[in-house]
Order: C-alpha cells, then sequence, then structure tokens
C-alpha cells in the first residue's frame, strides 16, 4: 500500500520501536542466561536473541500503555510472546515443518545445533514462557493481581495450542500441494500469523487493567493487523518476484503457495489491505489519540512497508 499522508502528528515511530525493543532485548538476555547445559542453553540464545522486530512484545507494552497501565506491568508478557514466537520459528524450519536452512539470514537452529538440541530447545522457550509469566506475576509483581495474570497464561496457551498456532500449522502443512481456497487461506493465516499478535496485545490490556470492551476492543485490532501482516507480505511477495524475474531468470518463489493476490487478484488483495488498516484504526477510534499513537503507527508501518 501506499500512505497517503504522513500524518505522524509529531510522533516518532522509528525511535519508539527502537527504544522498545532495546528493553525488550535487555529483559530476555537476563531471562534467559548461559547455563548448564550449555549446549541447550546456546541454542535457546541464539534464537531469543538473534534479531527479529520484536513487535510482538511491542504490541504487548504498547496495549498496556493505551489502556492506562504501567509499562513494567506488561514485561513478563512481553518477553513470553517473544518466547513463543521464537521458538515457532525454530519449530516452523525444522526437516519436518518447512524444512528451511535459513532464518533471518543465519543458519536456522536446527543447522546450527542439529535437530535433537532444536526440537528440545523450541519446548524449552515454550516451557520458560510460562515459567517467566508465572514468576513475573507472583507475589502481585508490578501490582498485577493474579487473577489477570492468570486470564493472560490462558489467552497464551489459547494461543499456542491446537486452536492457535498448532491449529494453523497442521492445516497448512496438510493444505500443501493442493488447491486451497480463500476460507482456507484465512484459516491458516488468523492461526499461524495473527493468533500470536492478538494474543500478545490483549494480554499486554489484560495487565494494564483494560475492562472488556477494551480487551475485545483490541483483540479486534490485533487480528486486523495481524492478517494485514499476511496480504501485504503476499502483495509484495508479487512485486518482489515480478522485480527478480524483470532481471534474472529466477524462479518464481510463490509458485506452489497459496496467496491472497493469486485468490482476489493483486488489485483485490490491495483493496482487503486497506480494509483491514481502516478496520484496525476504527478500533482505536474509542481510545484517547496520544496513547493510541504508537498502535496507529505500528499498523502504518505493517500496511505501507516495502520490504
Ligand atoms: C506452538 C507448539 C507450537 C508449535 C509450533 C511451527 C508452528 C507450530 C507454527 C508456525 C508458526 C509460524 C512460524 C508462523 C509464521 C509467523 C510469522 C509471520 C513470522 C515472521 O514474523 P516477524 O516478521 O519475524 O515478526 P521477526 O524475524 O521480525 O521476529
Amino acid at each position: 500500500l501506499q500512505a497517503d499522508e504522513e500524518g505522524s502528528g509529531g510522533f516518532d515511530f522509528k525511535q519508539y520501536m527502537a527504544s522498545k525493543a532495546a528493553a525488550v532485548n535487555k529483559a530476555l538476555n537476563h531471562a534467559l542466561p548461559l547455563r548448564h547445559p550449555e549446549q541447550l542453553h546456546e541454542s535457546m540464545r541464539y534464537s531469543l536473541l538473534a534479531g527479529g522486530k520484536r513487535v510482538r512484545p511491542v504490541l504487548a507494552l504498547a496495549a498496556c500503555e493505551l489502556v492506562g497501565g504501567d509499562e513494567a506491568a506488561a514485561a513478563p508478557v512481553a518477553c513470553a510472546v517473544e518466547m513463543i514466537h521464537a521458538m515457532s520459528l525454530v519449530h516452523d524450519d525444522l526437516p519436518c515443518m518447512d524444512d528451511d536452512a535459513l532464518r533471518r539470514g543465519r543458519p536456522a537452529n536446527h543447522v546450527a545445533f542439529g535437530v535433537s538440541t532444536a526440537l528440545l530447545a523450541g519446548d524449552a522457550l515454550l516451557a520458560l514462557a510460562f515459567e517467566h509469566v508465572a514468576r513475573g506475576y507472583a507475589c502481585a509483581g508490578g501490582g498485577v493481581p493474579a487473577e489477570r495474570a492468570l486470564r493472560a497464561v490462558a489467552e497464551l496457551a489459547n494461543a499456542v495450542g491446537a486452536e492457535g498456532l498448532a491449529g494453523g500449522q497442521v492445516v497448512d502443512l496438510t493444505s500443501e500441494g493442493a488447491p486451497i481456497d480463500l476460507t482456507t487461506l484465512e484459516y491458516i493465516h488468523v492461526h499461524k500469523t495473527a493468533r500470536l499478535l492478538e494474543a500478545a496485545a490483549v494480554c499486554g490490556a489484560i495487565v494494564g487493567g483494560g475492562t472488556d470492551e477494551e480487551v475485545e476492543s483490541i483483540r479486534r485490532f490485533a487480528r486486523s493487523i495481524g492478517l494485514l501482516f499476511q496480504v501485504v507480505d503476499d502483495v509484495l511477495d508479487v512485486t518482489r518476484t515480478s522485480e527478480q524475474l524483470g532481471k534474472t531468470a529466477g524462479k518464481d518463489i510463490t509458485a506452489d503457495k497459496a496467496t491472497y493476490p493469486k485468490l482476489m487478484g493483486i488489485d483485490g488483495a490491495r483493496a482487503y489491505a486497506a480494509e483491514l488498516v481502516a478496520r484496525a484504526e476504527a478500533e482505536l477510534g474509542q481510545f484517547d489519540a496520544g496513547r493510541a499513537a504508537p498502535l496507529r503507527h505500528l499498523a502504518r508501518f505493517i500496511a505501507y512497508r516495502q520490504s
């Protein structure tokens, strides 16, 4: 999508993302020291601490502040969603899943550490995510009542399991090679991508003390930007691939993959992306405009990115 107006309103989104991501990186490094058994911890740290935009933790922090919570209250869930994200990437790259040798421009975890260690590192990161939340909110840490912490744990677990990432992944894997319709494509992206973004924002809003209505509005916002993320990715794939094909005799990387442009046409996919960003922004309408600025800019960043 092309941004029709800058509309930054004096808010420096790049600076906001950079400072939040730096704080998250520090907390993650602290949460996962290198200790015995070193092979396992090195493998966990390799995938948790190397790069990544940290979009999910920033969503958790921003949602918490949007409902009037203190940023510190969201720190445990912000770290947990990134641990879950990291483990899902490690497992996604395994030979029995997508079988990818590269992740974020480096060897995938199983290429660097071997399949058994990568599998266990993923499991251990998932366990650490829940331990980190439980310990972070034990003794009303950060002033978050246990009842809110428990609701956040249930939200996270639901996002990981059969109704979330694992469910989306199985439908993706079992649909491979066969033509799929828009409903199945949407199911895969809602579960594989949008669900964890949604859980990140919802958990931030819960621990921040949002009302049920606020939490559900933030859920709809995050689900829209999760889908938007995927639609824009598919549109960019088409643009990138045709540029590449213009220069070299490269192969179409999307040849055997169902995408929004294939199922809706490129103009249809662009119109859908515009609708999703409008839906996301509409959910923020009920909140204080200043407090909503980070999330409004995050939605625009996802919509208007060029790579
Ligand atoms: C959760 C138990 C359990 C198993 C994992 C493998 C799997 C089940 C699910 C796959 C989930 C997956 C890899 C979804 C893709 C998500 C996605 C859009 C990744 C890219 O996110 P970015 O751009 O990545 O935020 P960075 O590198 O910036 O962190």
